[in-house]
C-alpha cells in the first residue's frame, strides 16, 4: 500500500478565526500512483451540525418528510442519521436525477422501497419526470394524519413537507420545479443552500428547503467515494487524480463500455494509465508531451457528473 500525505494548511487570522482551505499541499509518491490505495475522506463542517438542530426544531411544524436520494447511489446517499432524526414522521422517498441512472436498476430500487412499505418515486428535477406525481404521493402519506386533525376540528391548513437530503442531491432544484418558481438558490456544488426556507407550491402544499447534510464519519470507503463522485463532498478537500483513478476502477468493473465509447481507449491496463490515455485523447498535454493528469481527472469527473458517460447506476439493491 503506498502512501499519500495530504497536508492541508489552515491559516489563522489575526482574530483567531480559521481561514479554511488556505493551501493544500500534496506530497505524492507518483511512482506508486497507479496502485490501489485507501483514501480517507471525511467532511462534516459546522453548518451541518447547525442544520441538524434546525431540522429537529422544524419537525413540529411539518407533516411529512420528503427525503431525496441520488438515483445513481441510493444506498450511499441515504444519510444514516435521518431515521433517528425524523422518528415516526411520515416519509416519501424520491430518487432524484433518475435520468442519469440506469432505468432498470432504478425500477428495482423503487420495487425494493415499496416492498419495505416506503412510498417512493423516481424523479428528475431538470426534465420534470414524475414531478407531477409527488403531491399525490405526499397527500396519500398524510391522509390518515389529516383525517385525525379534521376529527379534532383542525381544518384548512396546507400540507407541510420538510425536504431533506445530502448536499447537491437536488433538493432546491426539485422545490423550484414542483413550485414552478426559482425561489430556491441552486448550483452544481455542495453547500449552496445555507439556511432553511419555506416555499409555497400552492395553497395546499408548502415545502421547507434545507441545507444538505452528511454525517460525522464515513465508515465505508466506498460510500465516501460514491458521495465524492457525485459531488456531495466538496472537491476542494479531495485529490482529483485519486478520485478519478477510483472512478475508473469502478467503471471498468461495472460498465467498461461507458469509458470505451466515450474515449475510445484501451482498458487493459491499470487505472492510472487509463487516466493518462484519457488525457492524451482529450489533449490534456503539458509542454514536453506529458499528460496533465489533474486536468484529465477533472475532465473525467466532469463527464461522469454531467451524464456524458451515459446512464450509470453505481449501486444495485442488495438481495
Ligand atoms: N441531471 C439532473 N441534475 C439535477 C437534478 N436535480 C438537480 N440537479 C442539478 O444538481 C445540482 C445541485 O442541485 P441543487 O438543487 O442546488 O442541490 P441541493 O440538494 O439543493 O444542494 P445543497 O443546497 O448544496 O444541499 C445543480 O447543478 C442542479 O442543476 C436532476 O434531477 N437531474
Ligand atoms: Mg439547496
Amino acid at each position: 500500500m503506498d502512501k499519500i500525505i495530504l497536508v492541508k494548511t489552515v491559516m489563522t487570522s489575526n482574530k483567531g478565526g480559521k481561514i479554511p482551505a488556505a493551501k493544500t499541499i500534496l506530497h505524492k509518491n507518483r511512482f506508486m500512483l497507479n496502485r490501489v490505495r485507501n483514501m480517507s475522506i471525511q467532511w462534516y463542517p459546522g453548518h451541518m451540525v447547525k442544520t441538524k438542530r434546525q431540522i429537529i426544531d422544524s419537525l413540529k411544524l411539518i407533516d411529512v418528510v420528503i427525503e431525496l436520494f441520488d438515483a445513481r447511489i441510493p444506498d450511499s446517499s441515504k444519510n444514516p442519521d435521518i431515521d433517528e432524526l425524523i422518528g415516526n414522521k411520515q416519509r416519501v422517498v424520491l430518487l432524484n436525477k433518475c435520468e442519469m441512472a440506469d432505468e432498470n436498476i432504478t425500477k428495482e430500487w423503487i420495487k425494493r422501497y415499496k416492498d419495505m412499505g416506503i412510498s417512493a418515486l423516481d424523479v428528475d428535477s431538470i426534465t420534470g419526470r414524475n414531478i407531477n406525481r409527488v403531491y399525490t404521493l405526499v397527500k396519500e402519506s398524510v391522509k390518515e394524519h389529516f383525517e385525525k386533525r379534521v376529527e379534532k376540528g383542525i381544518v384548512g391548513r396546507p400540507v407541510r413537507a420538510l425536504v431533506l437530503g445530502i448536499p447537491n442531491v437536488g433538493k432546491s432544484t426539485f422545490i423550484n420545479k414542483i413550485s414552478s418558481k426559482s425561489s430556491a438558490k441552486t448550483g452544481d456544488k455542495p453547500g449552496v443552500t445555507r439556511s432553511k426556507q419555506w416555499i409555497k407550491v400552492n395553497k395546499d402544499f408548502e415545502l421547507l428547503d434545507t441545507p444538505g447534510i452528511l454525517w460525522p464519519k464515513f465508515d465505508d470507503e466506498k460510500v465516501a467515494l460514491h458521495l465524492a463522485f457525485i459531488r456531495a463532498i466538496k472537491d476542494e478537500i479531495l485529490d482529483p487524480e485519486e478520485l478519478a483513478v477510483k472512478l475508473i476502477e469502478e467503471l471498468v468493473s461495472l460498465k467498461p463500455e461507458a469509458l470505451k465509447d466515450r474515449y475510445k481507449i484501451d482498458l487493459n491496463t491499470d487505472a492510472f494509465e487509463v487516466l493518462k490515455n484519457i488525457g492524451r485523447k482529450r489533449g490534456c498535454i503539458v509542454s514536453g508531451g506529458e499528460v496533465n493528469t489533474v486536468r484529465a481527472a477533472n475532465l473525467l469527473l466532469d463527464d461522469f457528473r454531467s451524464g456524458r458517460l451515459g446512464r450509470l447506476s453505481l449501486e444495485k439493491p442488495q438481495i
